[in-house]
């Protein structure tokens, strides 16, 4: 009976702080959704129990931080335990590490009496490939790595052989990143296909990217896959998010069903303000672009406006916008420029009150020879802000973040 079912999801981030997002949470919503967040995991749980299967895989960034809330910690023991014997394997990530002082060190658990993992709760300590029987399975083995320290590991963990141990199914987990590498971020863990699948493992469970994404051996076999996060806390976490129920049957063709928990979705849409001459012209086109998500009222709408649009603070939008109609809506202003004429300036210098007329000149010098984007971006803003105070007579923080 070489059939094996498994529940898998990663990168829950639990206890996220979401504070710094451009979501803007209120403190309530934050709340709630945090403990949203943990319900998923114990509906993923459940999902196990319910549909028979032998093993939870949890590859990495259970946690948001190493140091995780206690609380959460017993929420955990007592939703892995519930399930019990199902084994629940793990492999820390780079936001989970295995640390002397992590959730994930049984003795440091113990020494602090802050709880202990149920029996089948088996975590992956070691920053080198280690297999084991799954408990009650002798015919599969799971194969495992952590990451253990803060440092993002650098080491191309699947270019040299991992050996397989004599067993119908063998299964792979951790958490690391896949080529082509997302840009401006540094890889941890690092491998590509050709490492995956030369290895022969007949599945690979792998965290990290908050995507979904399978692994094709190129004859149209899975052997591997990412689940993504199963629930959305951040902006680029769009779209439908789920965890993944999967077979390995005898002829180890694999079959991954996408399993939807969370009940939010987040939605970002872009609104271009060029040529919009007021607020209610902006917040008309801003209901009808939101009318083409879902529009759930359960999900989450960010709003990231663009284009141009005529200077001053006249753009407050109302603070009830689309309220009625989701959970939360953010507004982000940062991407709109202020339609003003700079050519006009730097022709008609006169009509800037009060300064020589070098102004505008001298800063789009400035920012021409800008050391990079972020530079550029600064001086750009000091731009607005210098016309905003000189021709408005006013400044709000209309361009920043
Ligand atoms: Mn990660």
């Amino acid at each position: 009976m070489a059939v094996v079912r498994f529940v898998q999801f990663s990168d829950v981030h639990l206890d996220a702080r979401l504070e710094e997002s451009k979501l803007a949470l209120p403190e309530e919503k934050r709340q709630k959704r945090q403990r949203e967040v943990r319900q998923v995991v114990a509906q993923a749980c459940s999902l196990a129990k319910e549909k028979n299967c032998d093993v939870v895989l949890i590859p990495g960034d259970l946690f948001d931080e190493e140091t995780a809330d206690w609380d959460t910690v017993r929420f955990l023991i007592d939703r892995f335990g519930s399930i019990a014997p199902v084994p629940v394997y793990i492999t820390p990530g780079n936001h989970d590490p295995y640390l002397p002082q992590s959730p994930y060190n049984v003795d440091y658990l113990a020494e602090s009496e802050k709880g202990k993992w149920p029996g089948n709760v088996h975590i992956f300590s070691n920053n080198s490939f280690e297999t084991v029987r799954l408990e009650g399975r002798d015919d599969v083995a799971v194969t495992g790595i952590a990451n253990v320290g803060r440092e993002f590991e650098q080491r191309r963990i699947l270019a040299q052989k991992i050996p397989l141990l004599d067993a119908a199914v063998n299964i792979l987990m951790f958490h690391g990143s896949r080529e082509p590498f997302p840009p401006g971020k540094e890889p941890t863990m690092p491998f590509n296909d050709a490492e995956l699948l030369s290895q022969g493992f007949d599945y690979a469970a792998i965290g990290h990217y908050h995507t979904y994404a399978e692994i094709n051996d190129g004859q149209g076999r899975v052997r591997g896959a990412y689940s993504g996060t199963p629930a959305s806390q951040r902006l680029n976490e769009v779209g439908e998010k789920f965890v993944l129920l999967g077979e390995i049957a005898e002829d180890k063709s694999v079959r991954l069903e996408k399993v939807r928990l969370d009940r939010r979705t987040l939605h970002s849409i872009e609104v271009n303000c060029s040529g919009l001459p007021h607020r209610e012209a902006v917040i008309q086109k801003i209901e009808e672009e939101a009318g083409k998500t879902l529009n759930n009222r359960d999900d989450i709408l960010f709003i990231r406006l663009s284009g141009r649009f005529p200077p001053g603070e006249s753009l407050k939008l109302p603070a009830d916008l689309l309220a009625d109609k989701y959970f939360h809506v953010a507004t982000d202003t940062s991407g709109l420029q202020p339609d003003y004429d700079l050519d006009k300036y730097l022709q008609e210098p006169e009509l800037i009150r009060g300064v020589d007329g070098d102004y505008v000149k001298a800063l789009l010098n400035q920012e021409a020879q800008a050391a990079g984007e972020r530079e550029r971006m600064v001086i750009r803003a000091a731009l607005y802000y210098g016309l905003d105070a000189l021709i408005e007579g006013r400044l709000s923080g209309r361009y920043e973040d």
